[in-house]
C-alpha cells in the first residue's frame, strides 16, 4: 500500500513507493526483464488488463511504475511515463500528437535537438513546424495555421532563459483547439507546475534537475488526461523508448533530495547573477531573479523561485568568453545542467550547435552567450572561480 502522502515534500520521499511484501525491503530493485505469472489465465488476465500484475520490463516495472506516480503527483497530472531519455520524452510527445498533414508551433529557443529532431525527421512525415519568440504571445496567434495541433514551449528557455507566459499559452492554445506541451526540464514540478497553469502534457529531462546527479539519461511525459496518457504509453511500449530498473531506482532516489538541492543551487545562483551583474568585464546577465529580466514579474507570478540557471555574455564576446570557460577551475566546462556540480558551457557551438547561425540569431543565441548551472557547491567558492576566470580577460 502506498504511504499517504499530501504535501510536496512528503511526496518527494513516499509518493509511488510500494510495500514489498515479501521482505518488506525499503528500497528494492526489481533487476529483470519479465515476470513469471502464477498459471496461463492469470498470464491471459495481465496481457487483457483484467488483473495488474507486471508482465515485461518494456511495458511496466514496479521501480518505473513508483517514479512515474511519484512525478505525476508532484506536476499535479494524470500519470506519467517513464523514458529512456528527455529526448525519447520528446520524442514520444511528438509522434503520439502529431499525424501526416499536422503543423506545430515552437518556441524558437528551445533545447537544440528538440528542434532540430522536428526539421530534420518529421517533414519526412509530413509533419510541418513553425519557430517563433513565444515571449511575445502576439508571435504564436500569427503562427497558428488551420492544421496546427501541438503549441510546445520551454520556460525559462534553453538557453536564453527567456519566460513564455503559461496562462496566455493555454488560452490561446485551448481557443484553436490546439494541445500545450510544456518541457518544465529548467524548473522541475518544485518551482513551476505548468499542468496547473492550463498546459495538457509536461515533459521533462530527468538526467537534470530531479535526478540532480549527472549519473544518468532519463526522461518523462506528465498527461493531464487518461487518455493522453494512454495514447503516449503506447507509443512509449512500442517504440521501446523504456527506462530500465536501475536507472528508475537512482533516478527515484535523486528525486527524493530535489527540493532541497534546488533551494541551495537557486540560493547559490541569485547570489552569482548579481555578482555577475556587477562585474565590469560582463556585459549583461539573464536570470529571472534580477529585476534586469525582461519578463522579471512574470516569472515571480508563475514560478516560485528564479532556479538555477543562468546565461551571461562577457564583453569581448565569443574570444573573451571563452578564456573563461577555459579558465574555470572549480565548475566543469560540460553541457547538461540540474545537478550538485556548477557546470559552464557554451550553446551556439555545443548544446545548439545544429541550429544554423541564422536560428541561433532568431532565438537570441548569441555567439559570446555563455550558460552557467549553478550547482550546490559553497557559492563563495564559485565565486572565487568567476573572479579569477574573469579576471584572465
Ligand atoms: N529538454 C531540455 C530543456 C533539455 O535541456 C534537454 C537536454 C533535453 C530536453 C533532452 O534531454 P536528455 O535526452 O539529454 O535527457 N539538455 C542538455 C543540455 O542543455 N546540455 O546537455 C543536455
Amino acid at each position: 500500500m502506498e504511504k499517504k502522502s499530501t504535501g510536496f515534500n512528503s511526496k518527494l520521499i513516499h509518493a509511488g513507493a510500494v510495500h514489498d511484501e515479501l521482505h518488506s525491503a525499503v528500497s528494492p530493485i526489481y533487476q529483470t526483464s519479465t515476470f513469471s505469472f502464477k498459471n496461463a489465465d492469470h498470464g491471459a488476465a495481465c496481457f487483457s488488463g483484467e488483473d495488474d500484475g507486471y508482465i515485461y520490463t518494456r511495458i511496466a516495472n514496479p521501480n518505473i511504475r513508483e517514479l512515474e506516480q511519484a512525478v505525476a503527483q508532484l506536476e499535479n497530472g494524470f500519470d506519467g511515463i517513464a523514458t529512456s531519455s528527455g529526448m525519447a520524452a520528446v520524442n514520444v510527445v511528438y509522434f503520439g500528437l502529431l499525424a501526416a498533414g499536422d503543423h506545430m508551433v515552437s518556441h524558437n529557443a528551445v533545447y537544440g535537438p528538440s528542434r532540430s529532431i522536428m526539421e530534420s525527421l518529421f517533414p519526412k512525415y509530413n509533419v510541418e513546424s513553425s519557430y517563433v519568440d513565444a515571449t511575445n504571445p502576439q508571435n504564436v496567434i500569427d503562427a497558428i495555421r488551420p492544421n496546427t495541433k501541438v503549441l510546445y514551449v520551454e520556460t525559462p528557455a534553453n538557453p536564453t532563459i527567456g519566460i513564455t507566459d503559461l496562462k496566455v499559452m493555454a488560452k490561446i492554445a485551448h481557443e484553436h483547439g490546439i494541445k500545450l506541451v510544456v518541457d518544465n526540464t529548467f524548473c522541475s514540478p518544485y518551482l513551476q507546475k505548468p499542468l496547473d497553469l492550463g498546459a495538457d502534457i509536461v515533459l521533462h529531462s530527468m538526467t537534470k534537475f530531479i535526478n540532480g546527479h549527472a549519473d544518468i539519461v532519463a526522461g518523462m511525459v506528465v498527461t493531464k488526461t487518461e487518455a493522453d496518457y494512454k495514447l503516449l504509453r503506447g507509443i512509449m511500449v512500442n517504440v521501446g523508448c523504456n527506462m530500465d530498473p536501475q536507472q528508475a531506482w537512482l533516478t527515484r532516489r535523486g528525486l527524493k533530495t530535489l527540493a532541497i538541492r534546488v533551494e541551495r543551487a537557486q540560493e547559490n545562483a541569485i547570489k552569482v547573477a548579481d555578482y555577475l551583474e556587477a562585474h565590469p568585464k560582463v556585459e549583461w546577465v539573464r536570470y529571472p531573479g534580477l529585476k534586469s529580466h525582461p519578463q522579471y514579474e512574470l516569472a515571480k507570478e508563475q514560478m516560485s523561485g528564479p532556479g538555477a540557471m543562468i546565461s551571461f555574455e562577457v564583453k569581448g564576446g565569443l574570444t573573451a568568453g571563452k578564456i573563461v570557460m577555459n579558465s574555470m577551475q572549480l565548475a566543469l566546462l560540460a553541457v547538461s545542467l540540474g545537478g550538485v556540480e556548477t557546470l559552464i558551457q557554451h550553446p551556439a557551438s555545443m548544446t545548439h550547435s545544429k541550429l544554423s547561425d541564422q536560428k541561433q540569431m532568431e532565438g537570441g543565441i548569441t555567439k559570446g552567450l555563455i550558460r552557467l548551472a549553478v550547482g550546490i557547491e559553497d557559492v563563495e567558492d564559485i565565486i572565487a572561480d568567476l573572479e579569477q576566470a574573469l579576471a584572465k580577460i
